[in-house]
């Protein structure tokens, strides 16, 4: 495929939305009408209806399985009607999580074994994985009260500290494990720190 996928990961709070944004008009300034936003669960319409069982709240318990087959049937439908199109076409993918997301939560969080999760990403992406990912990392406390600040919680984010430390940690075991493609950003600097770090790392790829 000619595009690129570019995936924003992280806990909750910890500024992937804002930072995504920041990184869109970045790269469309160098790269007009090539450049693709997008998010996960969700992206397309089944993706989003599937979004809000994950995150309605109030919700009834799901099971760690069950969340796991959700977000990998949104992303199926994610990859069929945008992501691969959109590759296809040599655009630039910015996507707001994507399958390390599932390792972190339903892995890391939930205690969904490595292998389903594997077999699954097998299955529903056909060999695809991100070009490269940045992880917005910052302590569990700082993401969960910046979004406290902010809004009412959904189901996922009124989990128990605990769980977050979990998810947090599965995403740096991620990191460390795939060094050349997901890079660890400092998420509990200033927004315009943490942007000036994304741009460095964008431009070492040539693409800023
Ligand atoms: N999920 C899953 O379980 N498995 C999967 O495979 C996938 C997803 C794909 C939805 O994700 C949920 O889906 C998520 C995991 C699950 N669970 N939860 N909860 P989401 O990405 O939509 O949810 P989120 O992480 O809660 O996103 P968010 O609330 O939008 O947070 P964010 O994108 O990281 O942060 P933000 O919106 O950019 O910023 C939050 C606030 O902090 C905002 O007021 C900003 O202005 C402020 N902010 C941002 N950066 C900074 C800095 N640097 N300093 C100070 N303040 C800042």
């Amino acid at each position: 495929m000619k595009g690129l996928l570019i995936t924003f990961e992280g806990i909750e709070g910890v500024g992937k939305t804002t930072q995504v944004q920041r990184a869109f008009d970045l790269l469309e300034a160098e790269h007009p009408g090539r450049v693709v936003v997008t998010r996960e669960p969700g992206g397309t319409r089944a993706g989003e209806a599937i979004r809000e069982i994950m995150l309605q709240s109030g919700a009834a318990y799901i099971d760690g399985m069950t969340e796991m087959l959700l977000v990998f049937a949104a992303r199926r439908q994610h990859l069929r009607e945008l992501i691969e199109p959109a590759l296809q076409a040599g655009k630039i993918v910015l996507c707001d999580r994507f399958t390390d997301a599932t390792f972190a939560y339903q892995g890391g969080g939930r205690g969904v074994p490595e292998q389903h999760i594997e077999r699954l990403q097998d299955m529903v992406q056909d060999g695809l994985r991100p070009h490269l990912t940045l992880l917005f990392d910052a302590p569990v406390e700082t993401g969960l009260a910046r979004l406290r600040a902010r809004k009412d919680l959904d189901r996922m984010e009124t989990e128990a500290v605990n769980f977050f430390r979990q998810v947090r940690a599965k995403y740096l075991e991620l990191a460390a494990r795939h060094p050349d493609r997901i890079h660890v950003i400092d998420a509990n600097a200033d927004i315009e720190t943490v942007s000036a770090a994304v741009r460095t790392i964008l431009a070492g790829h040539k693409l800023c």
